[in-house]
């Protein structure tokens, strides 16, 4: 009993001690508060330190990326421009080359013109040169006497189906040109098919040619007394109309060629081409 009272003695003493402690040492708990703020201040300064670098770092990282897409673009974009003037050029180039074709092609088909107007040309030199070499000959056997002279056209008459025929180079009135041939044991052309007018028109040129067909006495007549109502006719359209609007005096009874061949009545003095004809074996 007087041990335990003496513990609890003793224990009182001790809850005193630090009671009593602990009024007398205010001072250390405030230092420790406030270090303990200071740490705090320290830390979270520390913090926003870290913070910062790290905002820095990445500012930094991003401005060198940006700074290196900008380099990538502008790169892109010099690129970009190189290209499309290398694709102007490449087109101005193609334009230049297309524009040469062209010019190519235009001197081609020129030239092709040229040969085959040189070629057609040479050829109808051929053919005049065969049909004169064939005249001469046939002229030649006449006067070996192997041939009647009758199976000739003369030298530069020409020869279709069996008929001679001549054409002028120069003008005269239908009644000139009529007699001409009449006095070459011939008369003016009659054309009797369409064959026979496609013959004549490949010779004549596109100059207005007299033909062998006059109403000047009554009705249309061909001059070698072919019918004429039966017969071929290849008039221009609303021809004939012996006109008199001329003014020359009477109408229109003579017959012509006009330029792409279809048939007119005109004034007979006027100065026309003609042609004549006569069946081969009429030449004496
Ligand atoms: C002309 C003929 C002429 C007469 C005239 C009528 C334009 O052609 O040559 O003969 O027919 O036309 O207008
Ligand atoms: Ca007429």
């Amino acid at each position: 009993m007087t041990k335990e009272y003496q513990d609890l003695q003793h224990l009182d003493g001790e809850e005193n001690d630090y009671q009593l402690r602990k009024e007398l040492s205010p001072a250390p708990t405030l230092w420790k508060r406030l270090c303990s703020s200071f740490r705090l201040l320290l830390l979270s300064l520390g913090l926003s330190f870290l913070l910062l670098v790290v905002v820095c770092v990445i500012g930094s990282q991003n401005s060198k990326l940006e700074e290196e897409m900008q380099a990538l673009r502008q790169t892109f974009s010099n690129f970009t421009e190189d290209i499309e003037d290398q694709v102007k050029g490449l087109s101005n180039q193609g334009d230049t080359v297309g524009r040469k074709m062209k010019s190519l092609e235009t001197q081609m088909e020129k030239q092709q013109n040229n040969l085959k107007e040189e070629h057609s040309s040479l050829l109808l030199h051929v053919e005049q040169f065969m049909s004169d070499l064939r005249s001469l000959s046939c002229q030649m056997a006449v006067l070996h006497g192997n041939v009647s002279e009758k199976t000739c056209c003369p030298v530069n008459w020409k020869e279709f189906r069996g008929s001679c025929y001549w054409f002028s180079h120069t003008g005269q009135s239908w009644l000139e040109a009529d007699t001409y041939c009449k006095l070459e044991n011939a008369h003016l052309v009659v054309i009797g098919s369409i064959e026979e007018q496609q013959f004549v028109q490949q010779h004549m040129g596109s100059m207005k040619t007299w033909i062998g067909l006059t109403d000047q006495n009554g009705p249309w007549r061909w001059v070698d007394g072919t019918d004429y109502e039966k017969g071929f006719k290849n008039w221009r359209p609303e021809q004939p109309d012996n006109w008199y609007g001329h003014g020359l005096g009477g109408g229109e009874d003579c017959a012509h060629l006009t330029e792409n061949g279809q048939w007119n009545d005109d004034h007979c003095p006027r100065p026309y081409r003609w042609v004549c004809e006569t069946a081969k074996n009429t030449i004496s």
